[in-house]
């Protein structure tokens, strides 16, 4: 049966609401806009099965924008990873299930949160991969204001060098960070050739369409990284959070709460 991806990442976007508004925690925006490359990765793209079972040539995934852990996290449980009920546990003291995410998670491989670590942690594993599994691939999620960190074109540099055409770069453009607009803070003008210059196959891609990002996931070019540019919008779901950068980790008042749910499952109905 064919998977509705757009629905399955509004069920996932509610888990995620009810998350940050019971717990008063968690960056809710950056979460929204990256929710359909997740789904888009764990119910068409990669083998989930082989991430279960720990095989040596799974997939691997790295969530570098770790402050969206609360989106990964209703992704993770509802593909069987850990209870649904433990998700009411985020942020809860002793909880695994903290604000940015750990290995002590089943299915997290790195612990990020710490910006602009997890693409260089990508690029060792997958020239480990590439000389024993080579069928393998490793997906590196960023955000657009993380693209700041100087690590990240060290790592741009490694994989090119590298010929590392088992890694997946997507950068999810959402065009704001913590502080506002990304091009105000650190402008990433003409980033498409800039990936480019560094080696890259680039695609543009509509972020918040699951078809079309699993699409451009399962692209591969011979001898170069692929890098996604994921065109999306912060807090997708509901207008009250829409591209506003206060919603990088805004906490929803009862009324905005009643709001997002309203709009978030009349996108559940539509889907
Ligand atoms: C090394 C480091 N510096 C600063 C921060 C604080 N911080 C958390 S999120 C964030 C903004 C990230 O923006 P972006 O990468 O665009 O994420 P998104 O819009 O997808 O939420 C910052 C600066 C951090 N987590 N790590
Ligand atoms: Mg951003």
């Amino acid at each position: 049966m064919e998977l509705n991806l757009r629905k399955i990442a509004f069920q996932r976007r509610l888990e995620v609401l009810d998350m940050v508004y019971n717990h008063k925690s968690g960056h809710i925006g950056g979460s929204m806009s990256c929710m359909d490359t997740l789904v888009a990765l764990y119910y068409k793209v990669m083998d989930v099965d082989k991430i279960h079972r720990g095989d040596p040539d799974r997939d691997r995934f790295i969530l570098s924008k770790g402050h969206c852990a609360e989106a990964y996290y209703t992704v993770l449980a509802d593909k069987g990873f850990f209870p649904k009920e433990e998700l009411d546990t985020f942020t809860v003291f002793k909880t695994h299930l903290a604000e940015h995410p750990t290995y002590k998670i089943p299915g997290v491989e790195v612990a990020t949160g710490a910006l602009g670590h997890g693409l260089p942690i990508g690029v060792g594993m997958a020239i480990g991969l590439k000389k024993q599994y080579p069928n393998a691939s490793v997906y590196v999620l960023m955000g657009d204001g993380e693209q700041a960190e100087g690590s990240i074109w060290e790592a741009y540099m490694a994989a090119a060098k590298y010929k590392l055409d088992n890694l997946v770069c997507i950068i999810d453009r959402n065009k704001l960070q913590i502080s506002g607009g990304t091009e105000e803070v650190m402008p990433l003008e003409n980033f498409e050739d800039k990936l480019e210059a560094f080696g890259f196959h680039v695609i543009k891609c509509p972020g918040n369409d699951g078809e079309a990002m699993a699409e451009a996931l399962t692209t591969r070019v011979p001898g170069k990284p692929l890098a996604i540019i994921a065109e999306t919008i912060k807090g997708y779901g509901s207008p009250v959070m829409e591209d506003k950068a206060p919603w990088h980790h805004a906490i929803p008042t009862a009324e905005q709460y009643e709001e997002i749910k309203r709009d978030l499952m009349k996108a559940v109905e539509e889907a």
